[in-house]
């Protein structure tokens, strides 16, 4: 039946621009020929390689859907494409990419002054510098209304004080977007950096899960910042959460394009591998597996591409978002334990990317608001209760 292919069931090649193919093409030979040879030592020992970033800013692959400053100005469906092909290979990539891209580019390009956009962004772009986000702290996670952190005035700007904990990047950081608390308990973002005194990044060692890429603490001990180092343009909670609007859509593709790799791994090995007598691949029970797999992906990609339509015309909502997020990684963390297991005992080996995938979507599934918490969004749209305080 040439009308059905089976990897892309919705034929979403063809509804994606020729431009679109293109700045997919690049990203997809970017990550199989040069960040696939090194996932695996990267997460046997892990290593977060400081020169991805560049390599990244070289293909316009940072803070890819800004315009100017040395960004590429890409649409979101672009900017998804490329988390999938980046995440088909290592979470840990895409994860050091969104955060550079979503979590710090976007706020300082959104909600920044033109002297902080010029001083930042371009060298964000390329790689020279790594950003990192602070909005969780160890006693504030899914709640981060709750958190801590202050920023007393002073005579001439602010005293940082308090902690973030499960910070992508911030042991090599050379900015820190910090989110905390000023005099009358309004959340601001402050951009720090490097080598300001009282600000420390200690590593997170000890991570079973997403080793390719690095994370740490920010602590701040009365850091000293002056008001150029506040983000004008934006106070309350809405900051951090419309960055993580952005970082979330992109999670809903890049989470896919590990079940993609997940599911081919388990495919090709169930018709190579024999078991009594014939392909496993020959079996009901497998073959049922397989076609749970790929309607799953097949329908989160699908959402995926709508959504992406919806955002290039400003009609994205954050409860959608919230139900692709939710939806994608955890059909994608459904997705991995279905081929680990089919892959029996070789499914734990490092051989085979489809543990390492594994381990890395329990976190996805986590980070950028767990999934329960977004069942929370998604019930209090609906309901019009909020039932989580
Ligand atoms: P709530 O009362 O709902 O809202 C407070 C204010 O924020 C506004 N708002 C939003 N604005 C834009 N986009 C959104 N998605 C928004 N959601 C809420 C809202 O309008 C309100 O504004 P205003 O002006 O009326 O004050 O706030 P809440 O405290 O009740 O929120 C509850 C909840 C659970 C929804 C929220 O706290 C939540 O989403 N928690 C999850 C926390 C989270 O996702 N943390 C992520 C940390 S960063 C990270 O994980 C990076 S990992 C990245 C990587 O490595 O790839
Ligand atoms: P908790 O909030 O303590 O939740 C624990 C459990 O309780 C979860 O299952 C949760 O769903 C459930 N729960 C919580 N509240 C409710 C409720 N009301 N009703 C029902 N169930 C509830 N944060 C950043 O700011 N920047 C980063 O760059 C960043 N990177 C990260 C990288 C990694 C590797 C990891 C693991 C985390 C990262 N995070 C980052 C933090 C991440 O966003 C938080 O871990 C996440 O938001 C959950 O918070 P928590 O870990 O404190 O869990």
């Amino acid at each position: 039946n040439s009308l059905f292919r089976w990897d892309d069931p919705f034929l979403l090649e063809e509804q994606l621009s020729d431009e679109e193919r293109q700045i997919r093409d690049s990203a997809r030979h970017y990550a199989q020929d040069k960040l696939l040879p090194r996932a695996r030592e990267a997460f046997r020992h892990e290593h977060t390689d400081r020169t991805i970033f560049t390599e990244m800013g070289s293909l316009g692959l940072l803070g890819s859907t800004l315009q100017g400053y040395g960004c590429a100005g890409v649409n979101q469906v672009s900017y998804g494409l490329i988390a999938r092909e980046i995440e088909r290979v290592d979470s840990g990539y895409r994860s050091l990419m969104s955060v550079q891209s979503s979590l710090v580019m976007y706020p300082i390009d959104q909600f920044g002054s033109e002297a902080q956009k010029q001083r930042y962004l371009p060298k964000l772009a390329s790689g020279e510098w790594v950003g990192c986000f602070g909005l969780t702290e160890p006693n504030a996670g899914s709640d981060p209304a709750s958190m801590t952190s202050r920023a007393r005035t002073t005579a001439d700007g602010f005293l940082l004080s308090g902690s973030k904990t499960w910070i992508t990047n911030s042991p090599i950081a050379d900015l820190f977007l910090v989110w905390a608390k000023t005099d009358d308990g309004t959340i601001r973002g402050f951009l720090l950096e490097k080598g300001m005194a009282g600000l420390s990044a200690p590593k997170i060692e000890g991570k079973l899960a997403l080793r390719t890429s690095v994370t740490g603490e920010i602590v701040m001990d009365e850091v000293f910042v002056t008001e150029e180092n506040l983000l004008p343009d934006v106070s309350g909670l809405k900051g951090p959460f419309s960055c993580l609007n952005n970082a979330r859509y992109g999670i809903s593709w890049g989470a896919i394009g590990a079940a993609e790799a997940c599911w081919h791994s388990a495919r090709q090995y169930c018709l190579d591998r024999e078991q009594f007598g014939r392909p496993l691949a020959a079996n009901q029970l497998i073959q049922y597996k397989l076609a749970n797999m790929q309607t799953d992906i097949s329908l989160a990609l699908q959402g995926a591409l709508r959504a992406g339509r919806l955002k290039d015309q400003n009609r994205l909502s954050p409860e959608l978002v919230s139900l692709l997020k939710r939806n994608n990684c955890g059909k994608a963390l459904e997705i991995a334990r279905l081929s680990r297991d089919m892959l029996g005992g070789n499914g734990i080996s490092e051989e085979f990317p489809v543990m390492r995938h594994l381990l890395n979507l329990e976190v996805v599934n986590t980070y950028e608001g767990t999934s329960d918490i977004h069942a929370l969004i998604l019930g209090r749209a609906q309901t019009g209760i909020q039932s989580f305080n």
